[in-house]
């Protein structure tokens, strides 16, 4: 045990006493983490640009802003830069992908021709690395998205192409789903909506909520694979109108119970999504997190420990909901290192989880019950100065990752080796 290592140890000792003063088993919490998978998205790693090749651009609203070098231009890239970010974030990890992710051997397989087997690497390389994969079917980035618009386009043909695609998308989920022997959550998410006032803001809603319908008529089994929808306000070229809102999905996920997926960039700019959880977990089965950070309209910035991701942590784990919540990132900047932005979403996202984790819940709905609602606002205030940090030392320690920023060197020697040779 090195010098550093018996400092945390003996720090950790000192605040799990504190925690324990208050009825908090620090350990148990560690445990709790160390077993709660963050869904890692793999669009960090390259810009969301993915692997069909082609000059077509990203699309549907998305932009990707910044020139820091080094984006993986391959599959094996991609792994490889993972494969780097993992070490450096603990706990346990999914990875999340698009199907524009897809390995063709160099051939161009039509989105809606996309089976099982052009996954296959990414299936053998998450098995050899202990990974459980997510998966989302591709609404934009093609010819036949160039508009705008998919499962609710005016036209047969091109919705016929995007129902197709997704129901590809459901069966690979289900191929992954039975290797992994954890569900893969695919989450849909289209970009159709205008934007300028439309007229017409009915036969839309109607003609997605048919095209799902159609989608998910067929039967796959909840441990191979669960559908989850994710709504948006409003996005880049779909200022005015968004087919899928936040009252269409709830209406429909709490219908068909399906997995509900909630942006935290994907609201109003003061809207917080922690208040939703409580309230739709009443009417859907399950949650699908988006963390991110809205920076005035849905920039999709490198998550932070702020607020936003405090709130929406404390509000999974109070509400007793981590078993039905599937933690999932989502951001994209490409003006940093892009293995270190993954680091600093990851391991911020895992410490609002520890934190939330730590908290005296038990003794603060007492003072709730009795209304005592002075001690309730003096101690939350002070549970703000608790030796946290000491924990998720701890924490860090135990799962073998690095303590503090002692990750940024291992960045530094990746660029230097391996991202800085990319052109
Ligand atoms: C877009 C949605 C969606 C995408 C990814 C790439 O606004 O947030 O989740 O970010 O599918
Ligand atoms: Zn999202």
């Amino acid at each position: 045990m090195s010098l550093l290592d018996s400092t945390v140890e003996k720090s950790y000792s000192i605040a799990a006493e504190h925690f324990e003063a208050l009825g908090v088993d620090a350990d148990a919490a560690i445990e709790r983490l160390l077993a709660t998978p963050v869904s890692i998205h793999c669009w960090q790693g390259d810009d969301v640009g993915g692997f069909e090749g082609g000059s077509q651009a990203i699309g549907g609203g998305l932009a990707v802003t910044g020139a820091y070098p080094g984006s993986a231009r391959t599959p094996d890239e991609l792994r490889a830069d993972f494969e780097q970010a993992m070490r450096l974030i603990p706990g346990a990890k999914r990875f999340n992908l698009h199907a524009s992710y897809a390995e063709t051997g160099g051939r161009r397989v039509e989105r809606n021709e996309l089976t099982a087997e052009h996954f296959q690497g990414w299936m053998d390389w998450a098995h050899a690395h202990g990974l459980g994969l997510d998966f989302n079917p591709t609404f934009f980035a093609h010819p036949l998205a160039e508009d705008g618009w998919t499962l609710a386009a005016r036209d047969e043909g091109v919705r016929r192409f995007w129902m197709e695609h997704a129901v590809a998308c459901r069966r690979i989920g289900a191929a992954m789903g039975a290797r992994q022997g954890s569900p893969c959550v695919v989450n849909v998410w289209i970009p159709d909506g205008s934007k300028d006032t439309p007229i017409d803001r009915r036969g839309p809603r109607e003609r997605l909520i048919a095209a799902l319908d159609e989608i998910f008529s067929e039967e796959l089994p909840d441990e191979q694979m669960l559908d989850a929808v994710e709504c948006k306000l409003f996005g880049l070229g779909s200022e005015s109108y968004v087919v899928g809102s936040h009252e269409l999905y709830l209406g429909y996920a709490a219908t068909r119970q399906k997995v509900l997926c909630l942006d935290a960039g994907h609201f109003h700019p003061t809207e917080t999504i922690a208040d939703k959880v409580s309230a739709v977990l009443q009417y859907v089965p399950r949650l699908l997190l988006h963390v991110s950070r809205g920076v005035r309209w849905d920039s999709d910035h490198v998550v932070i420990l702020d607020d936003a991701t405090r709130a929406l942590a404390q509000e999974v784990v109070r509400g007793g909901y981590l078993d039905r919540t599937h933690l999932g990132l989502d951001f994209f900047d490409a003006s940093i290192n892009r293995v270190a932005a993954w680091v600093i979403g990851a391991r911020a996202v895992e410490k609002a989880l520890l934190e939330a984790l730590l908290e005296p819940v038990d003794r603060w709905r007492k003072l709730e019950a009795t209304d005592d609602r002075t001690a309730r606002l003096a101690e939350l205030e002070d549970f703000k100065s608790l030796p946290v940090g000491a924990v998720w030392d701890a924490y860090c320690l135990r799962a073998g990752a690095p303590l503090g920023f002692q990750w940024m060197p291992e960045i530094r020697k990746y660029e230097r080796e391996v991202l800085s040779s990319r052109t």
